[in-house]
């Protein structure tokens, strides 16, 4: 039984048309001249007849969908012809000069309607020993008499072929075109190398056909038609031989921007991928099949840790070849590192950021500190600003408790936290972590130094326990020690909210009469836009800032 492929014909200057009505249904007998399917431009309505009788095999189009000239439409199973293959050079013809419906076959059948103006001679006998014939295979009729580059070579030797698969990519000046390899078969040499320019007629390569072509697996397919998919509009294969051409243009309008070769659209098609989130590595941008396996490893590595690096939609930063540019080592994450490293991007990706900044006048903070030093040393602890910021931000997630709230996944509930516990990001030589001090809203500030130094000490010499980074209802990230007057944390969801103190330093501050010189604390508060509106934010660092201001309102 033969399959043969109806496409959509010369549609007299539309170049796109929409699929208002399917005339025929799997299973369903057409006789020659019936209707298969109504196309509408945005001028007229027409018929597509059947150019042969048979049984509709499958419907490749569905209502709604847009093709253009040289769209496979229908598979159509031909009775009582028989299946002959690869045994007769094919004449490929032009797609431009069809004036008819144009089909493919497997079957080297002339197409009467199809007047092959192109002579290509693809694929051209040169041996035959027991029905195992050598066959070159050529450049058809491509629809130019220029020279085109071969800029993609997606076989090597040995591979086993079926008709239809890519051979090689061409590109011209407007379009790149896929050539396929007319028949199956055993792919003995390619002729030509990427970067050759070759031109219709030229030899690409030497293959071996048989009656049948075996597969890799073992499974022995016949070499039927393949359904060419034309979805998107921008695979078309002429013709009724076996050379189906696919031509696939540089902005096609079905995806627009894309610029891809139907090797890899194909591919694309075939593993789900959204060519939109590809970055293309080829010449000047293009998407090459490497870039999706790429793509597709990333995405399975991704899921496999959790990280949804792909998954939200985002292009994938594409790998670069660095020693391009000069020397370099490869230097492992550490677990730390690779968790924050997870986590981060988790929490940037998920949580929509907003940060506020404000500066706390803390001369009378730090007034008070000082005079405390002596004391500090002989309780033996520190007493650097942060117990006060700690303190600060307990009575401000008191005094606003939308702060100290985090959102279902789902999306449906704020969990509205009873208790204070804080967490207090360090840096340590292995990376950076966050435990968290309990009821911090309970403890005065010797305590508060006391436990920050020890949970210091335990980050720092690898000892903190899991428990005692979890549990936290918003982090303090301090910088101040290092430098800087400003930076925008990252929220450490399921979190709402995240203090970034940067280094205090003397300013001249108005009083309304003179400027004085104050002490003056940079500070930025991050939060989630979900939780935590910018008037809630205004309030919660107004109140922190009052706090920091005036070190008698922390005792309260
Ligand atoms: N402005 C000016 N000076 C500051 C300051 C500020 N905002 N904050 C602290 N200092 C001073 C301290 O007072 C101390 O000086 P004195 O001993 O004279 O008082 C000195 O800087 C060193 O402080 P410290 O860093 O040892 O202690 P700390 O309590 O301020 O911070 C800790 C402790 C664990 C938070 C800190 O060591 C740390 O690891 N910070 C890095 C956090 C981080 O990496 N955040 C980024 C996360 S996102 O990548």
């Amino acid at each position: 039984m033969t399959t043969e492929i109806i496409h959509v014909p010369d549609l007299g200057g539309a170049e796109t048309v929409e699929v208002i009505e399917l005339c025929v249904a799997p299973g369903d007998t057409v006789e020659l001249e019936q209707s298969l399917v109504v196309l509408e431009s945005d001028k007229a309505t027409m018929d597509v007849p059947s150019p042969k009788a048979g049984v509709v095999k499958a419907l490749i189009v569905k209502e709604g969908d847009t093709v253009s000239e040289g769209s496979a439409i229908v598979e159509l199973e031909l009775a009582g012809v028989e299946l002959e293959i690869g045994a007769e050079p094919v004449v490929v013809g032009d797609l431009a000069s069809q004036p008819e419906v144009v089909s493919e076959s497997v079957e080297p059948v002339e197409d009467k309607r199809a007047p092959a103006p192109a002579p290509a001679p693809s694929p051209t006998p040169s041996l035959a020993t027991n029905g195992v014939t050598e066959q070159m295979v050529s450049v058809p009729d491509i629809g130019t008499t220029d020279l085109v580059e071969v800029i993609e070579i997606p076989v090597s030797v040995g591979d086993q072929l079926i008709e239809g698969d890519s051979l090689l990519v061409v590109e011209g000046d407007k379009a790149t075109m896929d050539i396929p390899v007319p028949f199956g078969g055993e792919l003995l040499e390619v002729l030509v190398k990427e970067g050759d320019k070759v031109a219709m007629g030229d030899n690409l390569a030497r293959m071996m056909t048989g009656a049948s072509v075996e597969i890799p697996m073992g499974e022995v397919v016949e070499p039927t038609v393949e359904s060419v998919s034309s979805a998107s509009g921008l695979t078309v294969s002429p013709d009724s031989g076996a050379a189906p051409i696919a031509i696939s243009g540089i902005e096609p309008s079905a995806e627009a921007g894309i610029y891809a070769g139907p090797a890899s659209r194909a591919l694309a098609r075939e593993l789900g991928v959204d060519l939109h989130k590809i970055a293309g590595t080829g010449p000047r941008g293009r998407i090459l099949k490497e870039d999706l396996q790429g793509y597709v490893k990333k995405a399975v590595a991704a899921a496999e840790s959790g990280l949804s690096a792909v998954g939200v939609g985002i292009p994938a930063v594409p790998d670069v070849d660095f020693g391009k540019f000069g020397e370099f080592d490869i230097v492992p994450l550490n677990k730390i590192q690779k968790l924050t490293a997870n986590n981060m991007q988790r929490n940037w990706l998920n949580v929509p950021h907003v940060t506020q900044f404000d500066e706390a006048d803390i001369t009378d903070l730090e007034d008070f500190r000082r005079s405390l030093k002596s004391e500090a040393e002989k309780r033996g602890t520190r007493l650097t600003p942060l117990p006060f910021l700690l303190k600060a931000c307990a009575h401000a997630l008191c005094a606003n408790p939308e702060f100290n709230r985090s959102i279902t996944s789902n999306g449906e509930n704020f969990v509205q936290k009873k208790y204070v516990h804080i967490g207090v990001a360090v840096d340590t030589p292995r990376g950076l972590l966050v435990p968290v001090i309990r009821d911090v809203d309970e403890k005065g500030l010797w305590q508060l130094a006391n436990e920050i130094n020890e949970m210091a000490v335990k980050a720092r010499d690898g000892k903190l326990s899991p428990a005692e980074m979890q549990g936290g209802c918003f982090t303090i990230s301090s910088l101040g020690a290092i430098g800087g007057n400003g930076f925008t944390p990252i929220v450490n969801a399921p979190e709402v909210g995240i203090l970034g103190v940067s280094k205090s330093q003397i300013k001249p501050v108005w009083n309304g009469s003179e400027f004085l010189p104050r002490m003056m604390l940079p500070l930025s508060v991050s939060y989630d836009h979900r939780v935590v509106n910018g008037a809630g934010c205004g309030r919660f660092f107004t109140y922190l800032v009052q706090e920091l201001g005036d070190t008698r309102r922390l005792a309260l």
